[in-house]
């Protein structure tokens, strides 16, 4: 069924209210079926990525990457905490980054799995555990319509348990999505400090609430972890230094949406901090569109302090005029 014909095609396929009337008109495989039903009912689903030559491409980059991050890849006793912890974009000089964020078998999933064409943004690649507190992507990376972004995590190791694994909390794609009007914050021109921190407290209340606890993922080198941009993720407690915990996540958008932060957005005013994106795959640029109408970007708003200044500033400047002509 084509996008126009759709009754909500401003709603990702697999996050569909009528997902099981959508399931068998996705085009999918029986494999893909699997994944697709996974994403629908636990926010991630796992697979072997479809690459034959990856235990190559996963040498070159931990070669290639180690030098830059100043990994003692060799030395088994070595810490491997010295280093900046990841690399963003590697893609931009790195094919083999490249090619794995563009695997065409993916994003035709992708794709298919969301009602819409996928496109790679962004890519990470951590040598060790991040031990990032848990979050949505949501906050950090959001379309209008929402939902029309997933990341892909994949093991570059066998990734083990004192490792740092990545960990996530099952189904809680299906909780609210969190957004500043709830929490009470106006996040346009906020101060660019942690983009997730102002929304921890929510999410551990959350958690509280449905007693849910997060589950870690140990994988074998090259098995992938796809998750909904809702899902609550992190990176678990690293407890033994001297392990390396490999991996690359490349974030992926969708079509024909607009892409935007929103953790520095105020939604209901249309005050969005949009982004300027360019494709992982062929660098071609993404422009903001809402219904095939590109969106231009919001100028900022006038901060308060700047308000104030400028009303007493022509207040003094009216009773030197007033007092002057007495
Ligand atoms: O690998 C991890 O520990 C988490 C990475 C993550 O949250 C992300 O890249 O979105
Ligand atoms: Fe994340």
């Amino acid at each position: 069924m084509s996008e126009k014909e759709r009754l909500f095609p401003g709603i990702p396929l697999v996050e569909s209210p009528i997902f099981r009337q959508e399931l068998p008109r996705m085009g999918l495989s029986e494999v893909e079926m699997e994944i697709a039903i996974a994403l629908n009912r636990d926010g991630f689903a796992v697979f072997d990525f479809p690459d034959p030559v990856i235990d190559d491409r996963i040498e070159r980059i931990r070669k290639s990457l180690s030098v830059e991050l100043g990994v003692n890849d060799a030395d088994p006793e070595a810490s491997k905490l010295s280093g900046p912890g990841r690399i963003q974009d590697a893609w931009q000089t790195n094919d083999d980054v490249r090619a794995i964020a563009s695997n065409a078998i993916v994003l035709d999933l992708l794709s298919r799995l969301y009602g819409r064409k996928a496109f790679p943004f962004q890519t990470l690649n951590f040598p060790v555990g991040t031990q990032q507190h848990l979050h949505t992507d949501a906050v950090h990376f959001s379309t209008i319509p929402p939902k029309f972004m997933c990341g892909v995590w994949l093991a570059l190791e066998d990734i083990q348990a004192d490792a740092g694994p990545l960990h996530y909390v099952r189904g809680s794609h299906k909780w609210p999505m969190i957004d500043n009007a709830m929490i009470g914050r106006k996040g346009h021109g906020a101060a660019d400090t942690s983009a997730q921190a102002p929304y921890h407290d929510a999410w551990a209340a959350f958690m509280d609430e449905h007693n849910a606890q997060p589950e870690q993922f140990l994988p074998c080198k090259g098995q992938a972890l796809i998750w909904s941009a809702n899902l609550l993720h992190g990176g678990s407690m690293q407890n033994d230094p001297r392990l390396t915990r490999w991996s690359q996540v490349t974030h992926y958008f969708f079509d024909d949406c607009v892409y935007y932060t929103p953790a520095f957005s105020d939604e209901y005013l249309g005050r969005l901090a949009l982004r300027n994106l360019v494709s992982v795959a062929d660098g071609s640029p993404k422009p903001n569109l809402y219904l095939g109408e590109e969106i231009a970007p919001v100028t900022q708003a006038p901060l308060p302090w700047a308000k104030r200044l400028r009303q007493s500033l022509t207040l003094r400047r009216k009773y030197h005029q007033e007092s002057s002509m007495k």
